[in-house]
């Protein structure tokens, strides 16, 4: 019998496996079927139960500890659940791993490369950020240029924007203060909408500062750099797409959610509304078409999004030669970049749905087509 890495040395039997035994993680392998309690069997770990595992299942060291071997035992009360963030996910508790538990909002074991679930891992190395004049039909805007070489860390993106439901739980987690309503008439805000079916719509009318402190108290990271953000939605290099899904074809209902009734005041978004939502759920599209390079979705148009660059027309002047992990914090002005487009680009304005286009807005305005996502270092 080979289960959870045990190997069978003569009578001796040794895990070999610390995930075998989450329990006693701190303090070895626990194969010590005496019916002590997990202290006391902390104290003779060293020693391997010499019985045959199986043999003797009065042990009170719970389905969390032998699994494989001890079936059906009850859970031992006195093996404590370490939950920092009161997720209910950690070390020892019944809903299992936390892959971070000092962040509330992730749950649950990471994947392999370090990302929490729901998350994308964009490799470290380098990608071409920035319009080229001659390349894609030119179409560039003088902020957008020089194309450079950009190096970036590895990093976790979130698949997708955040959406009203998510970011309720962080207010209701008394993590998050913000009040993401309009301060203007703006009937896009879907935190006020009375149609509670807006959950699953990308949280909007949120300022910068607002959108920061959820990145960062409730999921233990930040809002995405500008690099970072144009390397997840164009790829590395030598991918150099025009939008998220290639060079072609132009944006379309299928692949993004724009003002495809080319006039705002006559309505906003794919649906063509003029009273709320003009946003799409953060999932909406069941195909694959309007995803980016590494898979991410709404990365163009829906609500375009917060970074964490403060504005500059100029900054990519200091990178002709190349830059690593580039971050603008000169305030300049003090506006905040925003990428990716929005519901309220209508047909004449494709070019802002592309991956390099970038507008800086005043931090403090809270827009209907203005949301977030959040990185995370793996
Ligand atoms: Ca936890
Ligand atoms: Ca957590
Ligand atoms: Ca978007």
């Amino acid at each position: 019998m080979l289960r959870c890495g045990l190997i069978v040395l003569g009578i001796l039997a040794v895990a070999t496996s610390a995930g075998c035994d989450r329990a006693s993680g701190t303090t070895g392998n626990d194969n010590n079927d005496n019916g002590n309690s997990l202290a006391t069997d902390a104290a003779v770990d060293a020693s391997p139960d010499a019985r045959p595992d199986g043999a003797v299942d009065a042990d009170v060291d719970a389905a969390i500890l032998d699994a494989g071997m001890d079936a059906g035992v009850t859970a031992d009360a006195s093996v404590a659940c370490s939950d920092n963030d009161s997720d209910g996910y950690g070390p020892g508790c019944a809903l299992g791993a936390d892959c971070d538990d000092n962040a509330p909002g992730i749950v649950g074991a990471c994947q392999t490369n370090g990302c929490p679930q729901g998350w994308v891992h964009i490799p470290a190395g380098s990608f071409q950020m920035g319009c080229n004049i001659g390349e894609l039909g030119g179409d560039c805007f003088s902020h957008e240029l020089p194309r450079h070489t950009v190096t970036l860390s590895a990093y976790c993106l979130q698949t997708t924007e955040v959406s009203v439901v998510e970011y309720r739980a962080c207010q209701n987690g008394g993590l998050c203060t913000g009040t993401p309503t309009e301060t203007g008439t703006n009937s896009f805000c879907n935190w006020t909408q009375a149609d509670a079916g807006l959950e699953d719509h990308p949280i909007n009318c949120v300022d910068w500062a607002e959108s920061q402190q959820y990145c960062q108290t409730w999921l233990g990271g930040d809002l995405p750099t500008e690099a970072q953000w144009e390397k997840a939605a164009r790829g590395a290099d030598p991918d150099q797409r025009k939008y998220p899904w290639g060079d072609t074809p132009l944006p379309d209902c299928t692949r993004c959610n724009y003002d495809v009734n080319g006039a705002y005041t006559a309505g906003a978004g794919c649906s063509s509304v003029s009273v709320g939502p003009a946003t799409w759920p953060v999932d909406n599209l069941q195909t694959s078409d309007g995803d980016s390079a590494y898979g991410l979705k709404g990365m163009a148009g829906n609500v375009a999004e917060w970074t964490l660059d403060y504005g500059s027309s100029t900054f990519y002047s200091q990178c002709t030669s190349g830059c690593t992990d580039p971050l603008n914090t000169t305030p300049g002005t003090g506006r905040r970049e925003v990428r990716g487009g929005s519901y309220a680009n209508t047909t004449a304005e494709l070019l802002i749905l592309r991956v390099v286009e970038r507008s800086a807005y005043t931090p403090t305005v809270r827009l209907g087509n203005i949301g977030f996502r959040c990185r995370r270092t793996p």
